[in-house]
């Protein structure tokens, strides 16, 4: 009985994290990254959202792999040849690329994600399912940069990256992280999930539900914040605030100071005047030619792209 592979490339610092959080919440305006909202709580909360009426992603993405999912797996299979490499960035329980496997019969599954404790589980289970793949669990923060072991991909790779995450990176930063993944793929090719730019009064209420949970993933973030710094942010004094940017094209989360207060942590303190905002988040909202364009830009070949009804989302796929 095979068993899967673990690589753990990256260490988690939690210095180094701290040091991030603490410069981020003295600049000005002040910011920090996304990274910090997943936490334990934090990613069951987000799994929480992706139930949520408000926000459609997650249930439009599936929808158009249940819908059109032969006809994407045949495009993916024309262009990597049979039984690619699977690599699936930001895999956490890779419950989306499984639902691939009996299309794409991969002979080896590749699952990326920051911890290998996160896939442990995952992988097992997956390998008595499948035991003609190779499972390989690799833990890295490709946000940083997307370098894959040599060992990982030896042929053309089909790069699965669904959910709408590359909106959390400003364009330039996608640019980069789109060429780090063609150049992962070999001569293989990209998946990949994009969320489409639609009206605000769709795009606000899918971050800012009626129940509260994305109000709550966004506080979250400060009671992350406590334990990692040693701060003592008082989650009463913050509100949670979604507004779509339809300049930038993207939706922003911030956190706003709803009195004058300071902050305080070991080494530092911020003060916040009333109504000043914590940036939390970015989530880019594309033009379908626009993504095109970029992975152009990033040297794919081949663009294609499969949407839903509405055309409030796009799987894009592209030779790289
Ligand atoms: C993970 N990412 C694609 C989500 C998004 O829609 O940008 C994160 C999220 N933030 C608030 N709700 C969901």
């Amino acid at each position: 009985m095979r068993r899967p592979t673990f690589i753990q490339l990256h260490r988690v610092d939690d210095r180094a994290l701290a040091d991030e959080a603490a410069a981020g919440l003295q600049a000005r305006p002040a910011h920090v990254s996304p990274k910090f909202f997943y936490d334990a709580l934090g990613s069951r909360l987000f799994d929480a959202i992706t139930e949520l009426d408000e926000y459609y992603p997650t249930r439009t993405e599936a929808a158009i792999f249940a819908t059109q999912g032969d006809v994407i797996a045949q495009a993916a299979l024309a262009a990597t040849g049979a039984r690619p490499v699977l690599v699936d960035l930001g895999a956490g329980n890779c419950a989306k690329a499984a639902r691939l496997f009996p299309r794409l019969e991969p002979r080896r599954y590749v699952a990326v994600d920051i911890s290998v404790e996160f896939l442990r589980q995952a992988l097992d289970q997956l390998q008595r399912d499948h035991p003609g793949t190779e499972m390989v669990g690799v833990g890295l923060d490709f946000s940083a940069r997307l370098a894959l072991p040599e060992e990982a991909v030896d042929g053309p790779a089909l790069v699965f990256y669904p959910g709408s995450s590359i909106g959390n990176f400003a364009p330039a930063d996608a640019l980069r992280l789109l060429r780090e993944a063609r150049e992962a793929a070999q001569d293989g090719a990209l998946l990949i999930g994009v969320d489409l730019v639609k009206p605000k009064a769709v795009v606000e209420p899918a971050y800012d539900d009626a129940l509260g949970v994305t109000a709550a993933f966004n506080l979250n973030l400060l009671k992350h914040l406590n334990r990692l710094l040693g701060a003592d942010f008082a989650l009463a004094d913050w509100r949670h605030l979604a507004l779509f940017d339809e300049t930038q094209s993207r939706i922003e989360m911030h956190l706003q100071a709803r009195r004058a207060l300071t902050v305080r942590w070991p080494g530092g303190e911020r003060r916040f005047a009333p109504g000043e905002r914590l940036h939390t988040e970015n989530s880019y909202k594309w033009r379908s030619e626009d993504f095109a364009a970029l992975l152009e830009r990033a040297g794919y070949a081949g663009v294609r792209h499969w949407t839903d009804e509405r055309g409030w989302f796009a799987v894009f796929l592209a030779r790289s």
